[in-house]
């Protein structure tokens, strides 16, 4: 780890996260309408369990101060359409407004910024039995709602997420049946719903852009499928960038098929080759109605799997070794996701990133010290958020990393037995228990992410003689032209030698090294808007523009002025899973 620096923005936005069915309970009361959930669960002993959940609704005081305790900045939770709308559209339900009202101040008197996400998957019953997605109104119906929201919430509301993951609602509860509302379309049904999802989440950007009482920073929430690389050699970093980018047909859980209409306002090339006959028929209209300008890509990143290049040049999976660790859900604990993920993401969409999700379940219990020693947890945070940081630093542009979960909660088709907490709840007394992992969690936000340093081993073997001196000699070197044989040269060694010992201690080549540290200094220097590109390839070595820029768009994806101006944008507003590893043929050797 070599991290010169750990501190995270002043500004970032430190965060818990959940959502509405798997927290509140009250999934009767004070007039709230029955949600696809409640129905397609009724009476089942496990997945039924949602109906109490958390009791948050009752518990909601109780709840923030956890929050308030741990000291987060921000709490991201979903709004039950149902609760606030009972039939979905027409009559508002004037208890469900005044519960996230007070949630809300609740909030921001413990100065906790709150970021709404309206769709967490508790369909209105009553719009199920007007076809739910599938009618062509729903995006209508999502538009009316959310005016509604804005209307009641926007004096107080600054940040808002439309839609979570629509890879999964459908995937799972339209596609699988595993998932509210039991349904298993068809792949084109899927890909309609998916339309219509799409076209109510731009909807529902313009409706908030235009009704909010204040500058709203809008985004939404996708799964992420990310794919990390099984080294570092380019060629294993091209593999996982075209997983991870990649459309596949008949498997509706990948990234660009519904970001790309976000963002771009376009479905991908390859994913209508890939789905063909089954692509919804869309208007351009419709896909400019899609595409309206986002604040932030929220992304929900919690695991990843590994590819390498393969001989065909191919991405080829890279098997899971038998006793890696997984989570108590069989996720792998793999903190690559965070850094490979938020790189690949920015690279291809270029706008900044908010981790609306990360976390892992576990089996957590209280101790007879009455404590909960979860340091599986505490793990899977450093290692994480260390892996965020190390993204950042080259350059990724995160504003906010919110962990799933303030407490165990409901998760979904299965009930209690997965933890994600922050917060144990115990279900049969609904009593709560601070976690360690929210001591550890309080104590990275208090120290802005510097505490994070004292879990890095530091016990390391003595850095050898010609690996210290040839780093020092490239960072006190960096605006030369030198290469492995004039560092050889002055250490008095082979080069063939140094290069083998270099990687050797350091796990990479001397030759990726020195281009890494160039590519850092000149980031970092074009965070200046006044510098000119041709000065930043001058001091960081480079033998003159052309090269820098060729260099440069390779590792990120952009070019050298493009980052720049993002920086220069930035500075002007600132004041404003289920993944398995693809069986598709492309991934297997
Ligand atoms: C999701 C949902 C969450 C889950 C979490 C753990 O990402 O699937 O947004 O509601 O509980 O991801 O599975």
């Amino acid at each position: 780890m070599s991290l010169r620096s750990i501190e995270f923005p002043e500004d970032f936005s430190w965060g818990v996260s959940t959502s509405a069915y798997q927290i509140e309970g009250a999934w009767n009361e004070h007039g709230k309408g029955p949600s696809t959930w409640d129905r397609f669960t009724e009476g089942e002993s496990i997945r039924g369990h949602g109906r109490v959940a958390c009791d948050h609704y009752h518990h909601m005081k109780e709840d923030v101060g956890y929050m308030a305790q741990i000291g987060v900045k921000a709490y991201r939770f979903s709004l039950s359409w149902p609760r606030i709308l009972p039939e979905g559209t027409g009559k508002v339900n004037k208890a469900g407004i005044q519960f996230y009202s007070d949630l809300i101040d609740e909030l921001l008197k413990h100065d906790i910024e709150p970021w709404v996400t309206l769709f967490h998957w508790d369909y209105p019953y009553e719009l199920f039995l007007r076809g739910g997605w599938l009618n062509r109104s729903s995006p209508e119906w999502f538009e009316e709602y959310t005016k509604v929201v804005v209307k009641h919430f926007s004096d107080r509301v600054k940040y808002w997420m439309t839609v979570n993951e629509p890879q999964c609602f459908i995937g799972l509860g339209y596609s699988d049946g595993r998932h509210a509302p039991n349904l298993k379309l068809n792949f084109a049904e899927c890909l309609q719903v998916g339309h219509h999802a799409l076209i109510a989440h731009g909807r529902s950007v313009q409706a908030i852009r235009e009704h909010a009482k204040q500058q709203p920073m809008v985004g939404w929430s996708s799964a992420g499928t990310t794919y990390r690389p099984e080294s570092e050699a380019l060629r294993d970093v091209r593999a996982a960038r075209e997983a991870t980018l990649a459309v596949y047909p008949e498997k509706l859980w990948n990234t660009c098929w519904w970001g790309d209409p976000v963002v771009f306002g376009h479905y991908p090339e390859e994913g209508l080759k890939a789905y063909g006959k089954s692509v919804p028929k869309h208007t351009a209209a419709e896909m400019k109605l899609i595409n309206q300008p986002i604040d932030f890509y929220g992304c929900n990143l919690f695991h990843c799997s590994a590819v390498r290049m393969g001989s065909g040049g191919m991405p080829v999976a890279v098997e899971f070794k038998e006793g890696e660790p997984l989570t108590l859900c069989e996720w792998t604990q793999d903190p690559d996701v965070l850094y490979w993920g938020t790189r690949f993401l920015y690279e291809h969409y270029k706008i900044p990133i908010v981790i609306t999700e990360n976390g892992c379940s576990q089996l957590d219990q209280i101790s007879l010290d009455g404590g909960i020693h979860d340091s599986n947890r505490i793990d899977f945070i450093v290692r994480n958020l260390l892996s965020l940081r190390r993204a950042m630093e080259e350059g990724v542009d995160v504003r906010g990393y919110f962990h799933w979960s303030l407490l165990d909660n409901y998760e979904w088709g299965q009930g209690f037995r997965q933890r994600y907490g922050l917060v144990h709840v115990d279900y049969q007394t609904l009593n709560r228990t601070l976690k360690d992992s929210a001591f550890t969690y309080q104590e990275i936000i208090s120290t802005h992410g510097e505490s994070l340093r004292k879990f890095i081993h530091t016990e390391e073997e003595p850095v050898p003689y010609v690996v210290k001196e040839t780093q020092r000699y490239i960072e006190s070197n960096i605006s030369e032209n030198f290469n492995i044989k004039t560092i050889a040269a002055r250490l008095k060694c082979h080069p063939d030698f140094l290069s083998r010992r270099f990687r050797q201690y350091t796990g990479i080549s001397l030759s990726s090294h020195i281009r890494r540290v160039r590519l850092e200094y000149a980031r970092n220097m074009l965070r200046d808007p006044k510098i000119l590109i041709c000065d930043v390839a001058d001091r960081c070595g480079f033998s003159d523009r052309i090269h820098f820029t060729k260099v440069f768009r390779k590792e990120m994806g952009m070019t050298p002025g493009q980052f720049q101006r993002q920086f220069r944008s930035r500075e002007k507003s600132k004041d404003v899973h289920v993944l398995e590893v693809s069986k598709d043929p492309r991934l297997m050797d």
